[in-house]
């Protein structure tokens, strides 16, 4: 086994799991990164997925393909499509059809952004994109996102852990969340005059969750700055966690004494709580959550996935939350 072989014993990058020839356009991106040329034009990367035919982000985040040390942060799991990752999306803010995102988000202007931090914290401020884009190094991390409707897909993002931000700004004794605040303009999100949810989209993490290594601060997916879709500029990504709980578009981060309100909580609070773990043994109150329809598997014949306790990630995560009633801290 000549192929096995070539890859050593080291474990093999998330990019050697996409096609060959995707793999060899991506390191010869790399070798022109190295060579110096920031804003690359996106040609060898549009042609890759050239029957895809939908609109993509022209210049990279950052650095992609840098293999993540974090324990956990690359599974091997098969990618979903680019195709999938970017028009089956969950952005409320932009239509509650999965489809309606990835049409209406062109109107969402991610430059110029900052994201200011605040609250229990010994050094409060105001981040301009640019500065967040070179904060740490950028990573890949490949992760499961489970969403609370039943359905999940493997997306690599790009993006350092939320911990680098968050050592940066020394939070407080008195921190024990954080909550993160995402844009609400009306003249930039059509269904803001909607109420669906309670806007701005809000979400909360306790600080030791937010201080996880897993927890990422995402700029880009598939090697690519994030499309207006998927949260850009900035969104986190908490893979353990539903989906929901990895807010889009994060324009304020804020820490905490109290647990923060969530948009999701005020919106039914029987059925969002606001751990929400990914936990096959505790249901939605409408439906189970024992198993998940990975997205491009659901032909005639797809079977469903078992849904992981903490999504795939106990090992990493699981001590967060001992001696916890998780029935009760759904
Ligand atoms: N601001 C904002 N963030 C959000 C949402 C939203 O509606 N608005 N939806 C959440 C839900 S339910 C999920 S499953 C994920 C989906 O992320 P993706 O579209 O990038 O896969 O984003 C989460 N973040
Ligand atoms: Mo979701």
């Amino acid at each position: 086994m000549l192929f096995l072989k070539d890859r050593g014993f080291q474990h093999p990058a998330a990019s050697e799991i996409t096609p060959r020839t995707v793999y060899e356009q991506r390191r010869r991106l790399l070798q022109l990164m190295a060579a110096g040329s920031g804003g690359l034009a996106m040609a060898g990367w549009a042609a890759r997925d050239a029957m895809a035919q939908i609109p993509r982000p022209n210049k990279l985040a950052a650095l992609p393909g840098a293999r993540s040390t974090v324990p956990g942060a690359t599974t091997m799991e098969k990618l979903t499509a680019y195709t999938d990752v970017t028009t089956y999306n969950n952005y409320y803010e932009f239509g509650t059809d999965k489809s309606d995102p990835a049409r209406a988000a062109g109107s969402l202007k991610t430059r110029p952004w900052t994201v200011a931090v605040e609250g229990e914290v010994k050094k409060p401020r105001t981040f301009d994109i640019e500065e967040l884009l070179k904060l740490a190094p950028m990573e890949e991390r490949v992760y499961r996102l489970r969403c609370v409707e039943g359905w999940s897909m493997v997306i690599p993002w790009v993006g350092y852990s939320l911990s680098e931000l968050i050592k940066r700004v020394e939070p407080t004794g008195n921190a024990k969340f954080v909550e993160f605040v995402t844009l609400a303009d009306k003249k930039q999100m059509p269904e803001l005059g909607s109420h669906v949810l309670s806007w701005p989209y809000v979400e909360g993490l306790r600080l030791d969750e937010a201080m996880n290594p897993l927890t990422l601060l995402a700029f880009g997916l598939y090697g690519e700055v994030l499309p207006n879709q998927n949260g850009a500029p900035i969104r986190l990504a908490v893979p353990w966690k539903y989906g929901f709980k990895s807010g889009k578009s994060i324009v304020k981060i804020r820490f905490t004494e109290k647990q923060p309100a969530t948009s999701w909580n005020h919106a039914a609070a029987s059925e969002y709580g606001f751990y929400s773990n990914v936990n096959p043994n505790v249901d939605h109150p409408r439906w189970s959550q024992a198993k998940e329809r990975r997205i491009g598997e659901d032909g005639l014949f797809a079977k469903k996935r078992a849904t992981l306790m903490f999504n795939g990630y106990e090992a990493q995560v699981g001590q967060l939350y001992a001696g916890m009633d998780l029935k009760k801290l759904y």
